[in-house]
């Protein structure tokens, strides 16, 4: 894809967070990270991978990963009040039906430890709260240096325009009638001011939205959080063990078998991504626990926001993850791949969002997988936070 190529061209190999922002600043090419994926992912074969020479770099930002070391727990300690203990098991990760995609196969066995989650998503009064005790600054508000971002491009780039690098996020406009099917750079507005406080931008904010998820929330963002709370955030098996209720490896949704309805979930009603018809009352974020929760008393693990998982992002990671009878505990790949973006090291994201309907990627089911850049954060990404029991 020509983006693949700017990206090259610009910055060989992901060094630092600058380079990292520059990426994400200078090229709304990237946002095809967007809601969701197209259905063919996942069909590349290795070698794409060993053409992008990039694999084996998961890369952290080590300004970013600092700043979350520096955060300390809260005094009060981890609070089990907001949580669920989930007993240990075993239970088939990933899905073979007529919905999956390639990168949820092939079904494999894994077993977890008993662990505690929270039920519901990580709220906007309780980021606040985080962001009170620690002063801490999301990715999306901070702002970017130009002068050392320069450094670090080959010399003669030409300096970026001033507007693009104001901090910003990324909102969602429903995409105008008329255009390619899936246009993402129209869905994903860059908006300079969007963060989790301005959750539409500078003339948005959190007023009636207290109890909804916090959003615009990057991955370094979620692990400072769970920090803070003494937790930590799921990983992809444990999310997915949840999710299912524990041990039910046949259900396709958190709920069963029952396709997905506006009385079950926060999701896309109509055709996505022009027209949401809002039968479940909620155009964007809903607050947490709206709709009912799983077996487990977990809400919204279906819809409402995506969240972050520890793991990094491999498109056939299963197959590795096949070889053992049974997966212990995994904490994903050793390193991150995904063929729609070679150039871009990412995160698994789970639930699906408010963006979610089955026209296009089915998000909401329980073995569907998305991925995200660390850096990046969306208007329809949030987390929730989890900790191991005994
Ligand atoms: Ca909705
Ligand atoms: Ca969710
Ligand atoms: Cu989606």
């Amino acid at each position: 894809m020509w983006f693949d190529t700017a990206f090259t061209k610009m910055v060989k190999k992901p060094k630092s967070g600058i380079e990292m922002k520059t990426m994400i600043a200078l090229s709304v090419a990237i946002f095809f990270i967007s809601a969701c994926v197209s259905k063919d992912s996942g069909k590349i074969t290795e070698t794409h991978e060993e053409e992008a020479g990039l694999n084996g770099q998961n890369f952290l930002v080590d300004e970013y990963m600092q700043a979350i070391n520096e955060i300390q727990p809260s005094e009060a300690g981890p609070d089990t009040s907001g949580m669920v203990r989930i007993e240990g098991g075993s239970f088939e990760m990933g899905d073979d039906q007529n919905q999956a995609r390639a990168d949820e196969m092939p079904k494999h066995l894994v077993k977890v430890h008993s662990f505690w989650m929270d039920k519901t998503e990580v709220t906007n009064a309780q980021f606040a709260a985080f962001v009170e005790a620690t002063g801490y600054q999301t990715i999306a508000e901070r702002e970017i240096d130009v002068e050392e971002m320069m450094k670090q491009l080959p010399p003669g780039t030409p300096p970026p325009d001033p507007e693009l690098l104001k901090p910003f996020s990324l909102v969602f406009q429903a995409q105008k009638p008329g255009r390619p099917v899936y246009y993402p750079s129209e869905w994903w507005q860059m908006v300079p001011g969007a963060n989790w406080k301005h959750p539409q931008g500078p003339d948005s904010d959190l007023k009636g939205r207290e109890n909804h998820p916090v959003v615009h929330i990057a991955w370094y963002d979620a692990m400072a959080y769970c920090k803070w709370a003494g937790k930590r955030l799921p990983t992809e098996a444990e999310w997915e063990f949840a999710a299912r209720g524990a041990n039910n490896n046949r259900i396709q949704y958190p709920w069963g078998n029952d396709s997905i309805n506006p009385q079950k979930a926060n999701y896309w009603q109509g055709e996505f991504p022009i027209a949401n018809q809002i039968e479940d009352d909620y155009l964007r974020t809903a607050p947490v626990a709206h709709f009912s929760p799983n077996p487990l008393g977990l809400y919204d693990m279906a819809g409402n926001v995506w969240e972050w998982t520890a793991d990094w992002y491999h498109f056939q990671h299963y197959f590795q993850e096949a070889k053992d009878v049974m997966a212990v505990d995994p904490t994903g790949p050793e390193k991150s791949f995904d063929p729609d973006e070679p150039t871009v090291p990412k995160k698994v994201i789970r639930g699906g969002s408010f963006l979610c309907n089955d026209s296009y990627c089915s998000g909401y089911r329980v073995s569907s997988r998305m991925k995200s850049s660390p850096d990046t954060g969306m208007e329809h990404t949030g987390f929730r936070c989890v900790m191991d029991a005994d």
